[in-house]
């Protein structure tokens, strides 16, 4: 029988991020077999292949059948099980298909894929563990992602858009998969890109903006085939294209006179367009919808619910085993500032939890994990745990958006891990991990700048959002030192100990730095309206979008209480609406958020909220400034390119905190005429 054909290694000019061809040295040194046909086979062998040619090795390829290469000695062994087939499989996320089983014993390390899928992430697996994989004897451990779809949102528009340019939030230059208004002809870049998610366990991808235009409407129809071209270069990789689309397409599109979802016309358009979608792109993975949401269409229209809404697309779908995704970001826009009865954090709740169990098994309930829009800290969003008959997934925003716009280093996995590690019901309940069970969603951080993520070090935001979503238990810490060893390889590093210490140093604790400069307590939404970055305390204060703080000249935060506020604290389960109820049990971080209090109320931390505010304005720059110090220090332990990309951006990063600083501790001082107990000044 003919071994079948290695798909080469997609080769671009772009960072190889963290799968620099050291990574596979281990690897590429040893005499591997791959056994197995298939789309996906066919990408672990042009891996091995690469890194074999690379580094020494030999590879070998079988087909399934083929027994025979067992009997040679070979050190790794990645082969499909029994029946698996090794393509890229249906529509459908099955955490089964992705499974693979590594046991080294007598000498040779050996990877089952339950699939194609397995398959990659176990080639993925090894070239992780290093020498590691080739060492003492290992039992066999079967490794299965926990949260069966972990994709990425790219709030990508085909056509540059006038206020918000390509990549809607983007931070990393143009689209990777747009350009001058039509998808990309050279697809390496895309195909690179596939290759990295697959390597950090993402397996699905949104190729277009939520927020859905004219132009992109029309990608769901007419412009298909764009998708379809961005599906194939994606597919080798294991990752699902997803399609954001318009509630109004029937409408915009169709030339029908409603978008109604209860209309028959309507249904029939929907059942046509998405059976034309899997004539194109047969392993489409479904529908993202914003609906009724800043502005985009939705069944409010009709007077129809989103249940109605998110069920007319699943059932569309439902032939051809796709899901969509229904985002629970739904709230007043255009809210009157002066009505504080109004609470934008409540509206997902009050909007979705009356509709629990009325969703479509193929309908996902897509949620941000915290209940108004990524701030640096807010609570876990109450819906999380609030719908049990329907499917959830975790939206994060791996895009900086609110975090420092990827010009401030801010390493976000901690914060996600602490959302997914949250308990929203009693004792030993299930985590929002757990409870996950629609997956987890990061808004991407990529564009086609060279590093992928304009600041190197937002490449490990990017990496995180598949690594958790594979493993949401897994320790933060943990992830970034893998992200570490892989794309720094310390290992080729004159003094690898100093530059693991360093890269720890600056990672670790840079979401917290980040939230001590800016907002504090977790009041949120002090930024500039519009692009979001820097600070303006009352850049929102008086605005329709629901985002105030309420500080006076006695106090700030918000009063979410229920016995004197806008009651979202009782939207939560117990223990936690009585614990967030009272400022005397509120957490400090987030007093703020749940309510309003005197400036010289006295924090758990036994100081007062605004002497609070003021030394933590000052801790944050100084850390600032040591993280900037300790990068100058890693000078000559990595590629001068990359250190002095990063070098530049901290000075911006340091320019921009004291900004912070001064902007924050003035207001906040000006409000309550209150000195720093330290006499530092304060302007
Ligand atoms: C895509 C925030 C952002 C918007 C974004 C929106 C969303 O409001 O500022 O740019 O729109 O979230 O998540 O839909």
């Amino acid at each position: 029988m003919t071994a079948p054909a290695a798909r080469p290694v997609p080769r671009t000019d772009a960072d190889p991020a963290w799968l620099p061809p050291e990574a596979f040295r281990a690897l590429g040194s040893r005499r591997v077999l791959v056994c197995g046909t298939g789309d996906l086979t066919d990408t672990v062998h042009g891996e091995v292949d690469a890194a074999c040619a690379e580094f020494g090795g030999t590879a070998v390829r079988a087909a399934v059948a083929d027994h025979r290469p067992y009997d040679r000695p070979y050190d790794l062994v990645l082969r499909l099980d029994g029946t698996a087939d090794g393509t890229a499989g249906g529509a459908e996320h099955r955490a089964d298909d992705e499974a693979f089983t590594l046991v080294r014993e007598r000498g040779r390390t050996t990877v089952s894929g339950a699939g194609g899928r397995g398959l990659l992430h176990g080639l993925f697996h090894v070239v992780r563990l290093g020498e590691a994989a080739f060492g003492a004897d290992r039992p066999p451990v079967t490794h299965r992602p926990a949260l069966a779809t972990r994709m990425l949102n790219h709030w990508d528009n085909v056509a540059v858009h006038p206020v918000m340019g390509q990549v809607e939030r983007g931070y990393a230059g143009g689209s990777l998969f747009w350009r001058d208004g039509r998808a990309r002809g050279d697809l390496d870049r895309v195909r690179a890109y596939g290759r990295l998610l697959a390597a950090c366990g993402i397996n699905a991808v949104c190729v277009n903006n939520v927020n859905v235009h004219t132009t992109e409407a029309h990608l769901l129809t007419d412009r298909i085939g764009e998708v379809a071209a961005l599906a194939d270069a994606l597919r080798p990789y294991g990752i699902r294209a997803h399609l954001s689309v318009t509630f109004a397409a029937p409408l915009v599109l169709g030339g029908l006179g409603t978008a109604d979802p209860l209309d028959a016309s309507v249904r029939a358009w929907w059942a046509a367009a998405t059976a034309r979608v899997y004539a194109a792109i047969p392993d489409f993975g479904g529908y993202v919808v914003k609906a009724d949401s800043e502005g985009q269409p939705g069944p409010f229209a009709y007077g129809r619910s989103h249940a109605d809404g998110a069920n007319l697309l699943a059932d569309a779908l439902a032939p051809h085993g796709g899901t969509v995704y229904w985002r629970a970001f739904v709230y007043n826009h255009r809210q009157d500032w002066r009505d504080r009865t109004t609470d934008r954090a409540r509206a997902a709740y009050d909007h979705f939890v009356p509709l629990d169990g009325a969703f479509r098994d193929n309908a996902v309930l897509q949620v941000k994990h915290g209940p108004v829009d990524f701030q640096p800290r807010e609570p876990v969003s109450p819906v999380i745990g609030a719908l049990p008959r329907t499917r959830i997934a975790v939206e994060v925003q791996a895009t900086q958006e609110y975090t420092g716009q990827q010009r401030h280093v801010c390493a976000l996995a901690p914060m996600w891990s602490e959302v997914l590690g949250f308990r929203p019901g009693a004792g030993a309940s299930p985590t929002v991990g757990e409870l996950a069970r629609g997956g987890l969603v990061a808004v991407s951080n990529a564009g086609d700048d060279p590093y992928w993520t304009g600041h190197p070090l937002a490449q490990a935001n990017l990496y995180a959002a598949g690594r958790l979503g594979a493993r949401p238990g897994a320790d933060p810490h943990a992830v970034l030192d893998e992200w570490i060893e892989l794309t720094f390889t310390p290992d080729t590093c004159p003094d690898p100990e100093r530059l693991r210490a360093g890269l720890r140093a600056v990672l670790r604790g840079s979401w917290r730095t980040y939230e001590k400069y800016t907002a504090p307590l977790g009041v949120g939404f002090m930024v500039q309206p519009g692009h979001h970055y820097g600070p303006s305390a009352d850049g929102y204060e008086y605005s329709p979008w629901g985002t105030y703080h309420f500080a006076d000249r006695d106090g700030v935060g918000v009063d979410r209480s229920r016995a004197t506020g806008t009651g979202y604290a009782g939207q939560y389960a117990e223990p936690w609406a009585t614990l967030y109820e009272s400022p005397a049990t509120c957490p400090d971080e987030l007093l703020l958020f749940f309510h309003h209090v005197p400036y010289g109320h006295v924090l758990h931390s036994g100081t007062t909220v605004v002497q609070h505010i003021y030394d933590t304005h000052f801790e944050g720059v100084a850390e600032a400034a040591a993280a900037r110090d300790i990068w100058t220090s890693l000078a000559g332990l990595m590629d001068g390119a990359r250190h002095a990309r990063v070098a530049e951006r901290y000075e911006e990063q340091l320019r921009g905190a004291r900004e912070w600083r001064d902007h924050i501790n003035s207001y906040f001082f000006r409000k309550s005429g209150v000195p720093d107990a330290r006499g530092r000044p304060i302007h």
